[in-house]
């Protein structure tokens, strides 16, 4: 079926009658049959990518993008008298949380864009991330049950199911195929645990709830069913073309480690070269080293996973027992280098009972990225120094990248257009010549401002209707929407607008732009603080917006469930990316990314990726404010107190509203808990362990600036402009052309 063809089918299509579920199922087909008769296996080396999260978001329109069919299906369809929009009726896949997630889904687009061989391996999850309501204020989490939308985008193959055996249960994993749609046909393939209720659990949740004994066996096992099912069919694949002649493995496969979660992929590798097809443990550890790569998404001590032995041993014996040899041949080669008593143990693969992926993944990978020029020098000054010192050609950067084909093509048509006109359509290849957009003339800002302003009133008439929150399209609009955690400082931003409220209350603030800022997070269900910072900023959204005095100047939303969708909306109509948090903590970010090619400016701290959209875009076309990793290296060795700050009356008033009765949480105390958080300390965190009293002064002044500067409107669209046209760097596109070249080389 050729383009043509393909159209007159859809023109043949037979509307009448038919429910949007029914038309998305059949288009959806339609196109799968259209676009997959190109697939052809590739011979040469293949790259594969394993991760627990592919947050693909909607497909449709993206696959029809993809396939180069979008306009014309619009049209069709409009002949037919069906608005091509109808199909947002169906929801998104979100069998991902967050950024490392999302990253995962713009490389295979981009490799597939590319033309590069890169395959993704994930779980076919029943239920993706909650949906997300706001009741009364705070979350409430609703199941996502995606898959009853049907799947038309995936492929299940029976004939190549693959049986996965724990210590107690046998499972099958049954691959579900997703085309990636490119210059190339790639695959994402999705197992689907089936054989018994118990076996149907493994692949039933995204994050199961991980604070019981059952929840963390099972989250293993879900770790331990994708990655065995991956490396077995590659294996037996290799078998099946090349022989047993292993040491060619490496010449045709190389495997991508999305963090940790996939780390147990290494065992398994090791566990059948040995078992299965009677390799020497020497030899397979060696093959580990030439096959497998890993990528750090983290700091944060919190997510560095560790298993305790027992819950291993329990379920995958086998796995334990080589964990712990690949452990001891690892402290053997440590000591051959030299290694101290203290350097063996910071890398440590197994010690005390507990196995340590993130060494594991050291030890063994070939090459070891962070995802932004910091983190990357974090990972080689401090989580991983001990091995860089050792190993120091593993380390690399590889700087996080979003793919401008859905972050700017489709997201955005009206800038698309603005940029065809302006510099050509070359950009839609080769995202580099958007630097052409840097000769701008006033007339190309006067377009631009015309853009945005579109953009804005079609994201402000979205939520007027899902959120009921109505704000007018003069207001200048700021955004902070990703996962919601205390490092991310959401907080903070809470307690800013707080000031800057009273401020205008009182008309010490009398030259304030009108604005609006829009928060969109999903909290974890089990992290408490986080889910009280929901409540909180929804009851500051209450006040504000009710107050006649101020609701002219002022607005504050948090929008219900925001996801890939709705993040497609948001980045193409916001003015100013809030990007806040402590430095030295958010790994890249890559919604800064996304804002800044839709024509944001940047608030945010040298923290991530940030420096790098500054370092391009100019310093004087974004607003830093905040501590750097430095100054708080310095303040964490002097000593923190940050009661301190709460002798600032606007800070004391902001912080205290938490506690004073201006807001209800509901009788939870959960209030009182982020009070103490920052004053007396939680958990096992130092009293504001995230440093928002230290920050928080001069977030307030740089936010004020933001708006004083927007009184000029050209000069701000300037800003935007320049960072549009700077953008090109973080497009995935070159983020995948640099792991082709310096990982993957293929
Ligand atoms: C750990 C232990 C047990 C259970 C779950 C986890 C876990 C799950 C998810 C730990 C971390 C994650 C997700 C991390 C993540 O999304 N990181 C983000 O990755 C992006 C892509 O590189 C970066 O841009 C962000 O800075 C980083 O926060």
């Amino acid at each position: 079926m050729d383009k043509i063809k393909f159209i007159e089918k859809l023109k043949e299509l037979d509307t009448n009658g038919k429910t949007t579920l029914d038309l998305y199922n059949e288009i959806s087909l339609l196109a799968m049959k259209y676009g997959m008769q190109s697939a052809k296996p590739f011979n040469g080396k293949n790259a594969y990518y394993l991760s627990m999260e592919f947050l693909i978001g909607r497909s449709f329109y993206n696959n029809l993008l993809e396939l180069g069919v979008l306009e014309e299906t619009k049209c069709v369809l409009a002949e037919k008298g069906i608005d091509i929009n109808v199909f947002e009726e169906i929801e998104d896949a979100a069998l991902g949380n967050g950024g490392l997630g999302r990253l995962a889904a713009c490389f295979l687009d981009s490799a597939a864009g590319l033309g590069l061989p890169l395959h993704g391996y994930g779980i076919r999850y029943k239920y993706g991330l909650f949906k997300q309501a706001i009741e009364n204020g705070f979350q409430v989490e609703l199941p996502d049950d995606w898959q009853r939308f049907g799947d038309p985008w995936s492929i299940r193959r029976d004939d190549e199911k693959r049986l996965i055996e724990f210590a107690d249960m046998k499972v099958y994993a049954v691959p579900y195929d997703m085309p990636v749609f490119g210059k190339k046909i790639n695959r994402l393939r999705l197992f689907q645990a089936e054989g018994s209720a118990e076996a149907e659990k493994i692949s039933e949740y995204l994050y199961p709830a991980d604070d019981t004994e059952d929840g963390k066996i099972l989250r293993l096992r879900q770790e331990y069913f994708f990655s065995a099912a991956a490396v077995g069919e590659l294996l037996e694949g290799f078998v099946g073309q090349h022989g047993k002649d292993f040491v060619k493995f490496p010449e045709f496969n190389v495997i991508q480690l999305n963090d940790t979660h996939p780390v147990i992929a290494i065992a398994e590798f090791i566990r059948l070269l040995t078992k299965k097809y009677g390799m020497d443990f020497a030899d397979a550890l060696i093959l580990a080293k030439q096959t497998f790569a890993y990528t750090n998404h983290t700091i944060l001590p919190e997510a560095l996973e560790c298993w305790n032995d027992d819950y291993v041993k329990k379920i995958l014996p086998e796995i334990a027992d080589i964990m712990i040899k690949i452990g001891e041949y690892a402290v053997h080669e440590f000591k051959e280098l030299g290694c101290r008593k203290e350097q063996i143990t910071d890398m440590a693969i197994y010690s005390e009972g507990r196995f340590y992926m993130a060494n594991l993944a050291v030890y063994i990978a070939k090459t070891v990225n962070g995802v932004a020029a910091l983190h990357t020098e974090i990972l080689k000054n401090k989580l991983f120094s001990t091995a860089h010192k050792f190993y120091p050609h593993k380390l690399q950067n590889k700087t996080n990248g979003i793919t401008h084909r859905r972050w700017l093509e489709l997201c955005n048509k009206e800038l698309s257009e603005l940029l065809d006109k302006t510099i050509g359509r070359g950009w839609r290849v080769d995202i580099t010549c958007l630097e052409r957009f840097n000769d701008f003339t006033e007339e190309t800002i006067d377009e631009f401002i015309q853009v945005k302003q579109t953009k804005k009133e079609q994201l402000l008439k979205y939520i007027a209707k899902a959120e009921g929150v109505k704000i007018s399209a003069d207001f200048l609009v700021f955004a902070q929407v990703k996962r919601l955690h205390e490092y991310k400082r959401q907080l903070m931003t809470a307690f800013a607008i707080l000031e800057i409220y009273y401020a205008i209350k009182s008309g010490e603030l009398r030259d304030f732009t009108p604005s609006v800022f829009i928060f969109g997070a999903k909290s974890a269900p089990a992290y408490k603080r986080a889910k009280a910072i929901i409540k909180f900023i929804n009851e500051i959204a209450a006040k504000v917006n009710s107050d006649s005095q101020t609701n002219g100047k002022l607005k504050v939303v948090f929008v219900q469930n925001y996801n890939v969708s709705y993040a497609e909306k948001i980045v193409a109509g916001t003015d100013v990316s809030l990007q806040v948090s402590t430095a030295g903590l958010e790994a890249s970010g890559t919604g800064n990314m996304k804002f800044m090619m839709n024509g944001a400016v940047t608030c945010g701290t040298m923290d991530g990726a940030n420096i790098e959209i500054v370092e391009k875009a100019g310093k004087e076309n974004n607003y830093i404010f905040g501590a750097t990793v430095e100054e708080l290296a310095k303040l964490k060795e002097e000593g923190y107190n940050p009661s301190s700050f709460l002798s600032n009356a606007n800070h004391k008033k902001a912080v205290e509203s938490l506690i004073d009765g201006t807001f209800s949480d509901g009788g939870s105390g959960e209030f009182k808990e982020l009070y103490d958080s920052l004053t007396a300390g939680a958990s096992w965190h130092e009293p504001d362990n995230y440093f928002v009293l230290y920050d928080l002064e001069c977030y307030v002044n740089t936010l004020i600036k933001v708006c004083r500067d927007y009184s000029d409107k050209k000069l701000f669209a300037q800003k935007q402009l320049i960072n549009i046209a700077n953008s090109a760097y973080f497009s995935s596109d070159r983020t995948i052309k640099e792991y082709a070249k310096d990982i993957w080389k293929i």
